[in-house]
């Protein structure tokens, strides 16, 4: 017997056939004029093997209770009742407190989780842990670690370049060029936060071009862009020179638009210095842009004058922003734009993110969502989110962040809801160092990902299809109601039960609660919410029964409209309300890895640098086609997607046979931080030294008790390097790293296997339980 249900994912609203208590089929929702193929990750998600099925302590804590250990993650683990875990865990959290403060809880708990915002696992841990006193926090994110402190500091915001952002329907109708850096990749735009039930861009650039709109963008991948295009594949990592030298063109030209500089933005005198080389003696022109890039010089001339001509807007992808000095990018993306004039202008100036998440394009919604109260945070410590092992590794000692000098505390406990550091964070070795010092990892899961693997306590939570709970995003017109479409699998509970529980046993179980169910909270915050519109929308049952309900939108906006039209009273929240291309501030922090003006700096891991000549291949750790992440790995498309079992990595095929590898065979890739297997994939579409793996296979060392292990199945974040963009920002640098890549021979075999066979994958394995 099966139910039909709908629901929703981060990448789209669907109808489910339900049976056994799991997903069978999924059809997306009607409405959807582009549905993602993620949505075939979910049948055989609820009941995999990978889940969670009751709570578990590693056995080595539960022996020698609290205190570093490097067992973590190659320890067993024994299986407890839910009154046991509240009972150990509740006193674990008052052991700490009391002897060490709550600056000792690590509770930034960074991931994305759940679609549905009230079981929102972030969310949850971060009220209940503000309850207990509080926690050391994290700020920004993985997505956007350089850009959301370089863009307030220079534009006044971040958030509004994607949340008010120029409408497709805009750049339809008005933009004559459309400028790309990074891409305008349609896989990345099945996505956002808190759920997406629309999927406009596809549509938006074919009628573009219908219109007669032109693409031009710069990636090392061809595939960034679907359909006709002009393609130019730098070197990756030298966006910023290109955009001198294009920059230095208009400026030499007289194609400058002296009067927006004037007026719209400050210091573009300083910046012209830097420009023209009048202080250094380097010009960044076009000649000098093509020094660095491998582009032709005459094609970046010819661009800029093309630029100049007509409509323009100018697009950076956040890929940019994920590798050192990532603050540089968005900065002169915006720095080009302004030199256009064309800020304000529908069709034109500046653009953050097209082809990176279903979000820039889309009309905001007119007014904000139904949220959860957090109440504050009585403890004040934070670090940058990309920082954790920094922190972990290095307590008390200072660094720089954003102009302050800050000092890493000394954490004792982890608490994890939500999120998968295995995933996210680099150089995965140092992260399992990082990971051995505290006294309790703590997290809370529906899967035994690798993180789940490295915990103490492991709290086997519910997904999202196994309660009651609905969507929000700002960029959505649709709130989604998301009804459990089965009963949650095994022993496992919804993250706000384990909390409510904990709370209790800890004195504040009334305050965390605040009487109601989980179900009373929908209703709670449903009603609350619609109370303070301005417009009347249903009752609770109304809405629920109906499954959706539509909310105002602000249709055809674009970015800086306002601005443009009136500097003064719609100044922006910089120093001087206008655009900084110098920031006095900046300039001030004096730091060497970030100037007062865009510039710029060699990257350590790029092709043109040193170390190429050992590891002579530049990956591209991007975001993955099949899945959302980690999350789902063991579903339908993302296992399609593997070759010989593991993550495909994509080369040219002239890599591919330098190195004796062909179609299907699996090679090492590795560098002096580690290494993994991966899938041989040879595609002409890739720039030559460039390979690409995208992030999000499970990570599998074969030997679980070695940090150092080669990881089988592919997992990039063995590779990359664990440093910030600079002293501004210490965003995550991920996206990019240089490697080597061979033949894979499993060498000396004491086991007795087969010298031409390869380690068997066992991410999606759960451990040893008793
Ligand atoms: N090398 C490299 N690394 C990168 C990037 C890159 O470009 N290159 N990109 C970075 C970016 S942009 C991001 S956003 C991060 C993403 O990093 P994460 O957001 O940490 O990755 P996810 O796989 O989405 O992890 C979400 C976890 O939440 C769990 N989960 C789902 N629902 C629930 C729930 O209801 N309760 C609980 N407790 N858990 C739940 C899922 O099972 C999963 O393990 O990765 C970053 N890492
Ligand atoms: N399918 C899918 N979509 C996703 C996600 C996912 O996991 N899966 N994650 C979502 C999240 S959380 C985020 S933050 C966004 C991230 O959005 P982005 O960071 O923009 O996404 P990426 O796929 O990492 O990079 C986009 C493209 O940039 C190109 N690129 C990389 N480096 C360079 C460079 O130096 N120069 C140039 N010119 N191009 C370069 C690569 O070819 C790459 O394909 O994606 C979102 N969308
Ligand atoms: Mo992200």
């Amino acid at each position: 017997m099966s139910v039909s249900r709908s629901s929703l994912a981060h990448w789209g609203a669907f109808t489910a056939e339900v049976a056994d208590g799991n997903i069978a089929t999924v059809t997306p929702a009607a409405g959807d004029a582009d549905p993602s193929p993620l949505l075939g990750n979910l049948p055989g998600s609820l009941r995999h093997r990978a889940r969670i099925a009751g709570p578990a302590v590693r056995a080595g804590w539960l022996r020698d209770g609290p205190g570093p250990s490097d067992r973590r993650g190659a320890d067993e683990f024994v299986a407890v009742s839910w009154p046991e875990l509240t009972e150990l865990l509740a006193a674990e959290l008052r052991r700490v407190i009391d002897t060490h403060g709550n600056e000792a809880i690590y509770g930034g708990s960074y991931g994305w989780a759940s679609a549905g915002r009230f079981h929102h696992a972030q969310s949850q841990v971060h009220r209940f842990l503000k309850l207990l006193g509080g926690y050391t926090s994290s700020r920004h994110s993985y997505s956007l670690g350089a850009t959301g402190v370089i863009m307030p500091r220079v534009v006044g915001t971040h958030d509004d370049l994607f949340k008010r952002s120029t409408a497709w329907d805009v750049i339809v109708e008005h933009t004559d060029l459309l400028v790309a850096f990074g891409g305008l990749a349609l896989k990345n735009t099945g996505i956002n936060h808190g759920g997406t039930t629309a999927h406009p861009a596809r549509a938006a650039l074919r009628a573009l071009r219908d219109r007669g709109g032109q693409i031009v963008s710069f990636s090392p991948l061809r595939e960034d862009v679907e359909g006709e295009y002009q393609w130019h594949a730098p070197v990756p990592g030298t966006d910023v020179a290109i955009m001198l030298g294009l920059a230095h063109v208009l400026a030499t030209e007289g194609l400058a638009d002296r009067a927006f500089l004037d007026e719209y933005c400050i210091g573009y005198p300083q910046f012209e210095r830097y420009l023209l080389g009048t202080d250094d003696g380097v010009p960044k022109s076009a000649q000098w842009a093509a020094g660095i890039s491998g582009l032709a010089a005459r094609d970046i001339t010819a661009l800029a004058r093309r630029m100049a001509a007509g409509r323009t807007l100018v697009t950076v992808s956040w890929s940019l922003q994920r590798i050192r000095h990532g603050e540089q990018a968005p900065w002169m993306g915006l720095t080009l734009a302004a030199m256009l004039g064309q800020i304000g202008v529908p069709g034109g100036g500046f653009g953050h993110g097209y082809g990176s998440m279903n979000e820039p394009g889309l009309a905001p919604l007119r007014h904000r969502l139904p949220v959860l109260p957090q109440g504050a945070n009585p403890v004040r410590t934070f670090i940058p989110v990309a920082a954790v092992s920094d922190m972990l590794l290095h307590p008390g000692e200072p660094f720089d962040y954003n102009g302050s000098r800050l000092t890493y505390p000394d954490i004792r406990l982890v608490y994890w809801a939500g999120g998968n550091p295995f995933h996210h964070h680099q150089n995965i070795p140092r992260l399992r160092r990082a990971l051995a010092r505290p006294d309790t990892i703590v997290v809370h899961d529906p899967y035994w990902t690798a993180m789940a693997k490295h915990a103490d306590i492991v709290v086997p939570s519910t997904t999202a299809y196994e309660r009651d709970d609905y969507s929000g995003s700002k960029n959505d017109p649709l709130l989604v109601a998301m009804p459990a479409l089965a009963a949650p699998y095994a022993q496992s509970r919804d993250d706000y039960t384990t909390f409510a529980d904990l709370a209790d046993r800890l004195g504040v179980g009334e305050q965390f609660t605040e009487g109601r169910s989980a179900r009373e909270w929908l209703v709670h915050l449903y009603q609350t919410w619609s109370a303070e519109l301005d417009f009347a929308v249903p009752d609770f049952d109304r809405f629920w029964a109906d499954g959706q309900l539509r909310l105002p939108t602000e249709p055809g906006l674009t970015l800086l409209a306002d601005f443009r039209a009136d500097p003064h009273t719609h100044a922006l929240h910089t120093p001087s309300g206008r655009i900084e291309i110098f920031s006095a501030d900046i300039d001030g922090f004096g730091y060497a890895d970030c100037a007062g003006h865009p510039a710029w700096f060699e990257p350590t891991e790029w092709l043109g640098g040193r170390r190429a000549a050992d590891y002579p291949l530049h990956l591209l750790a991007n975001q993955p086609t099949s899945r959302l992440h980690s999350q789902l790995d063991t579903g339908a498309v993302s296992q399609k997607s593997k070759v010989a079992g593991r993550e495909p990595i994509r080369m040219h095929p002239q890599d591919a046979s330098e190195r004796g590898l062909s179609d299907g065979d699996v090679a090492r890739v590795f560098n002096d931080r580690g290494a993994c297997l991966a899938g041989v994939v040879t595609d002409t579409g890739v720039r030559p030294r460039v390979v690409q793996l995208s992030t999000g296979a499970w990570y599998d060392p074969l030997d679980p008790a070695d940090p150092d292990s080669l990881c089988v199945h592919g997992n990039p974040n063995v590779l990359t390097e664990d440093v910030g963009t600079s002293s501004l920002a210490r965003g995550c640098t991920g996206a990019h790293v240089l490697v080597q890549v061979e033949r894979f021979v499993w060498g000396e075999r004491s086991d007795g296997a087969d010298p031409g066979s390869v380690p068997p994958v066992r991410a999606h394995e759960p451990p040893v339980i008793h």
